[in-house]
């Protein structure tokens, strides 16, 4: 874990279009503190402020909770110069706050799902470098079900062609102590058809209003193979993440990345030169694949296109 400093939001941009920062939960983060950092820079300039709001907005197109953060730090833009900054700050402190608070209530939620012994797989990473601290999505429930004392054991998909799940999935089970064992993607259909699988639960960039998941690419194809073999698979988001802007999975832009960073790993060249690769950063999940929504008010299933507007207007449709 390393620390970098970053003084302008220029450079915060790159970083999460590069993906040194990455994670629906982590740019969320990034968006508020950069709209702070804007204004901090700026001293107040509400012009600037907005600019480097629509900087960090197009850094990347398909996680929602980036642009929801910048548009509800922008929203919060009132009065001028210290009186400015003040109330962005709070604003962004707020907004951290909640996330934390969200991630441990939909940990505590999702943990209730999984059951002593049991075996879950989950895809690219959804954790506590990527949120805000407790454990990002998916990681907040495996953590939160592994501090209840429940015999768990993690199996975490590589996740091609950045290796979230090696890199950092890996570590941070490693990091709390959680049994797991590390698989290249294309292994999970043959975990599954011999029993190697009982939960999936992956985390999410952007639920549309139907309950079609965006999430890492190669979440789709695991989707498929749960439901032949009847295994539950779950998705842990805030409700955040829900864009009922977006009314299905089909309209979520779908993040297109460069070709090297399939046919190279870390600089090194790995297919022959001239080669073209394809690299959606995405794919999404259809509704009917996923047995439940957990989020910080519950765990959220079908029909989606009513359950889930019930569940933000606080009306209880839970199932737990
Ligand atoms: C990350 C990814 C994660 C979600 C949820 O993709 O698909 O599953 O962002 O993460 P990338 P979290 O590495 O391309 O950003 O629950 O931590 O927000």
């Amino acid at each position: 874990e390393e620390v970098y400093t970053v003084s302008d939001v220029e450079q915060l941009g790159e970083m999460i279009r590069s993906m040194m920062i990455r994670g629906s939960g982590a740019i969320g983060i990034c968006g508020a503190y950069g709209v702070f950092l804007a204004a901090l820079n700026s001293k107040g300039n509400v012009d600037a402020i907005k600019e480097a709001g629509a900087l960090l907005k197009s850094t990347r197109p398909t996680a929602v909770n980036l642009m929801k953060t910048v548009d509800e730090m922008l929203s919060a833009i009132e009065g001028s110069g210290e009186e400015l900054i003040e109330k962005i700050e709070t604003k962004a402190v707020e907004i951290l706050k909640r996330q934390l608070e969200f991630e441990y209530q939909l940990g505590e939620y999702g943990a209730a799902l999984i059951e002593d012994g049991e075996t879950i797989m989950t895809h690219c990473h959804s954790g506590a470098l990527g949120g805000s601290g407790y454990g990002g999505r998916a990681l907040s429930v495996i953590r939160r079900a592994h501090e209840q004392g429940k015999n768990i054991h993690v199996y975490t998909c590589e996740t091609r062609p950045y290796l979230q799940g090696a890199r950092i999935t890996a570590y941070e089970l490693k990091k709390f102590g959680i049994p797991h064992t590390l698989i290249t993607d294309n292994m999970s259909g043959f975990c599954m058809s011999t029993g190697r699988i009982q939960k999936i639960v992956v985390g999410s960039d952007r639920v549309s209003a139907n309950g079609d998941l965006a999430n890492k690419v190669g979440t789709y194809m695991h989707a498929l193979a749960a439901k032949e073999h009847n295994i539950p698979f779950y998705t842990a988001t805030s409700s955040h993440t829900i864009d009922f802007n977006t009314k299905s999975g089909d309209l979520i832009e779908v993040e297109m990345r460069d070709s090297s960073e399939v046919t190279q790993i870390k600089g090194v060249q790995i297919a022959p030169e001239g080669t073209h690769a394809l690299y959606p950063s995405f794919d999404i999940t259809p509704n009917r694949l996923i047995t439940g929504i957990i989020t910080e008010k519950g765990v959220i299933s079908a029909p989606y296109e009513t359950n889930l507007k019930k569940v933000v207007e606080n009306i209880s449709v839970l199932s737990n």
